[in-house]
């Protein structure tokens, strides 16, 4: 295995990863991600131990035990950029050698079990303020996979091509599923959907305060699109880059969404942070 240089492989002072400040013996193989670092402390409060406690920018990360598993918190801030950080990081605490700087030989590789809990707008009526829902399918409409060789199948292609020209863009979406068992061991009771996740919260999404999206009627567009079985549920924006490098990657990966926002309907949740405990919970108990 080649030895990866320091400017590609960035190491503190400390030993610890260069964005997450983390050794590789501060995480669990069960990570739960969250946007926000102030809600890593609020998942964490639920554990029975707190045994790490690290922060370096947005990356904030606890580590202790919850009913005997021991899991890890990490908070990613917004968007798939900073997923990019956040994934090749974790994975490169299980599975590179920080000694030698080389990759672990295949039969030796950790697979890790990340949940992300975030928060999303709903795309479709039915889809009710505080619901808890799990995305099947993420559509990426950022272009961090312009950069990976990302696998995908005929069916996720496709999705990806039809909404190409459906949206008239000028670069092809991704699609990807995550993790079918993964979704079936916590989110069977959860709505199951499929997520746009979209480079920005504004006029990606279809928002317009003083500046007018560029494509006309986005929203419309994005609620109606199909594709055989598959219509989209929800926005938000790093569903798509977990589900693309859990998978470049080798790592069994969810997003569950907290529905805060329905943009059909317009309206917004007063109670956020109760939507989002409730679904902290189910995933404590469940993962
Ligand atoms: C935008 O407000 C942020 O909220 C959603 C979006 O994905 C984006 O990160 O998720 P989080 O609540 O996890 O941050
Ligand atoms: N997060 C998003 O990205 N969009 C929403 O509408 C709500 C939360």
């Amino acid at each position: 295995m080649a030895r990866i240089p320091e400017s590609e492989l960035i190491l503190n002072a400390d030993g610890s990863i260069y964005h997450l400040n983390l050794l590789p013996e501060m995480i669990s193989d069960t990570i739960i991600t969250v946007g926000d670092q102030d809600r890593v402390a609020l998942v964490s409060k639920h554990f029975d131990s707190i045994e790490i406690q690290v922060a370096k920018r947005e990356f904030v990360t606890h580590t202790g035990y919850y009913k005997g598993k021991r899991i890890s918190v990490v908070s990613t801030g917004i968007g798939t950029d900073n997923i990019d950080i956040v994934l090749n990081e974790l994975d490169a605490l299980v599975n590179v050698d920080f000694v030698t700087r080389e990759p672990l030989a295949p039969e030796d590789r950790i697979s890790l079990k990340i949940v992300r809990i975030g928060t999303s707008g709903a795309l479709q009526e039915d889809v009710p303020l505080g619901s808890h829902l799990a995305t099947e399918y993420a559509v990426g409409l950022d272009t961090l996979m312009q950069f990976y060789p990302l696998m995908e199948t005929g069916f996720e292609t496709e999705i990806a091509v039809q909404l190409q020209l459906a949206l008239g863009l000028g670069f092809l979406p991704y699609c990807v599923k995550g993790s079918d068992l993964l979704r079936e061991q916590v989110a069977h009771d959860m709505i199951m959907g499929n997520t746009f996740t979209c480079p920005g919260f504004y006029a990606p999404q279809g928002r317009l305060l003083r500046l007018q999206p560029k494509i006309e009627g986005v929203i419309e567009k994005l609620k109606s699109f199909e594709y055989e079985t598959i219509k989209f549920t929800n926005f938000e924006m790093e569903t798509a880059g977990i589900y693309s490098l859990g998978r470049l990657l080798g790592h069994d990966v969810l997003s569950l969404n907290a529905i805060v926002a329905n943009r059909i309907t317009h309206q917004f949740a007063p109670n956020v942070n109760e939507i989002i405990d409730d679904l902290v919970v189910k995933v404590l108990e469940r993962i």
